[in-house]
């Protein structure tokens, strides 16, 4: 008995203690960096994960799909939804294999049809001669992401032309009914897609945001929430997939309303110093159209398109949402599975090797614990940052011979805070150092492609202007051949 009393109370006090532990590990805190004071605007650890992805695909998939529309009416037929091969296992097999770690799903576009079996309406696939109405779309995506390994999104369209409260208060409550289906039907949820556009009946109804928020914090406490004012990822204001050449994940969500034109500036850059963290996003279909139609089918985005787009999203702190629509088969056509091969194996062969691997670093001061060399580690968990009193902070690449390269990848520490406002790179040829590129800002990831190739023993990168110690996790240098 007194041993089992023992043995009980031993195991109460190990639990406490593991529980204290852990709590005392706030998620960004000078004990996970020693010597470092994170900024009071930073990340959360699923903003950080979130762009480490890169690559996140949306799928436009509806009745637009068999009426060969972008937006519908709301009156369709959903007689009309019947997709003769559905394969959602065929999107997550091509889109895993292409890089993509996210699938984001229209579950239900402007038209009101929902691919999945609504309780709220009958405007849905239970309605749709697929698989006789015992067919759901959401679900079987979900199964296929999982298999891929894939986490699954949901855009969820505030804007509903068939649903008859729509445009009136009581609309706010189908639609929490909606989202709760969605997010509590079908695992885990990562990104939830809120798009501002409204009906012109509706204009003076407001979508209750702040009640259909927090349902997505109680029912899927780690999904990330998209709309043009974050709360966690934001519009980059247009639909080229390119973000500003300033990008600050850093903003004030109060600057911003939801679907208001005129603020694609303030979108496109964020705001040095703002008190939200809310990290860009650039959306961009693999087509003219969101939706499926076979007369775009020559039309897909070339490899150059798409490395161009790649280069001014991810390549400017931003995570790329690339759209891939279904044909009426239900599967991705042909020519655009071609093209995302294509595209991965060019980014591959771009980024396959660092040429800067094996440079030797040096800096113009560096924190304790914080050396040069952690800027070329191949480790974007560790990092170089600056002196506290090193006013022009610089870091130095030499290598043993010549080398030529035309793409310069920097990445900033940012779980600590996006701080880098200006930086210069220059080049040391034949004894003469000369500028050859003056930036903003760096964020998660900065891709700066050259004209001409630069042939140089030497580089340094030096922070001109910077809001706290700046901190680069790494550092690269590519060759990218003509497109
Ligand atoms: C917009 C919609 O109106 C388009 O149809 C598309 O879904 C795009 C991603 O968002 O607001």
């Amino acid at each position: 008995m007194k041993v089992k009393h023992f043995l009980f109370i031993f195991i109460l006090f190990a639990i406490a203690a593991i529980t204290a532990c852990q709590e005392k590990q706030p998620s960004s805190s000078t004990a996970r960096w020693p010597g470092v004071s994170p900024d009071s605007t930073r990340p959360t650890p699923q903003q950080v994960a979130y762009q480490r992805k890169e690559k996140v695909a949306f799928v436009h998939f509806g009745v637009n799909t068999f009426t060969n529309r972008e937006w519908g009416t709301g009156e369709e037929d959903p007689a009309l939804f019947n997709p003769t091969d559905f394969d959602a296992e065929q999107w997550a097999k091509v889109l895993s294999e292409n890089g993509f770690e996210t699938l984001i799903l229209t579950a239900k576009h402007h038209d009101g049809f929902s691919l999945w079996p609504s309780e709220y309406t009958d405007h849905d696939i239970a309605s749709s001669p697929y698989k006789d109405g015992d067919g759901d779309i959401v679900k079987e995506v979900a199964e296929a992401c999982k298999k891929y390994d894939l986490d699954c999104g949901v855009y969820l369209s505030p804007w509903d032309m068939h649903e008859t409260t729509y445009g009136r208060p009581e609309y706010n409550e189908f639609y929490l009914n909606q989202l709760r289906e969605l997010l509590s039907r079908y695992g885990t949820i990562s990104e939830i897609w809120f798009d501002g556009a409204k009906g012109e009946g509706a204009k003076d109804m407001d979508y209750d945001f702040d009640a259909w928020w927090s349902t997505v914090r109680e029912l899927q406490p780690d999904a990330l929430i998209f709309s043009d004012e974050g709360p966690d990822i934001r519009w980059i204001g247009n639909e080229h997939g390119f973000a500003g050449r300033t990008n600050w994940s850093t903003f004030n969500r109060d600057s911003v309303s939801i679907g208001q034109a005129g603020q694609t500036e303030y979108l496109n850059s964020g705001q040095a110093g703002g008190p939200d963290w809310v990290v860009g996003e650039c959306d961009v279909s693999i087509r003219p159209g969101w939706f499926y139609h076979p007369e775009e089918d020559d039309e897909v985005k070339t490899v150059a398109e798409l490395t161009e787009i790649y280069m001014k999203s991810v390549g400017r702190n931003c995570t790329l949402l690339l759209n891939i629509p279904p044909d009426t088969t239900g599967r991705f056509h042909p020519n655009d599975v071609e093209r995302l091969y294509a595209f991965t194996d060019t980014l591959e062969s771009i980024f396959d090797q660092n040429l800067a691997n094996g440079a030797t670093l040096s800096a113009s001061s560096a924190g304790e614990r914080y050396p040069a060399e952690q800027a070329l580690d191949n480790n974007v968990d560790s990092f170089w940052i600056a002196s506290r009193d090193d006013t022009t902070p610089s870091l130095t690449l030499r290598f043993d011979r010549p080398l030529s390269f035309n793409l310069l990848v920097l990445q900033e520490f940012i779980p600590i805070g996006q701080r880098i406002s200006a930086f210069t790179v220059s080049a040391n040829t034949d004894g003469s150092w000369q500028t050859i590129a003056q930036e903003t800002t760096v964020g998660h990831k900065r891709i700066l492609r050259f004209d001409q190739d630069i042939t140089t023993e030497e580089i340094r990168i030096t922070i001109e202007d910077f809001s706290g110690r700046p901190a680069i996790s790494e550092i690269g240098l590519f060759h990218a051949g003509q497109d």
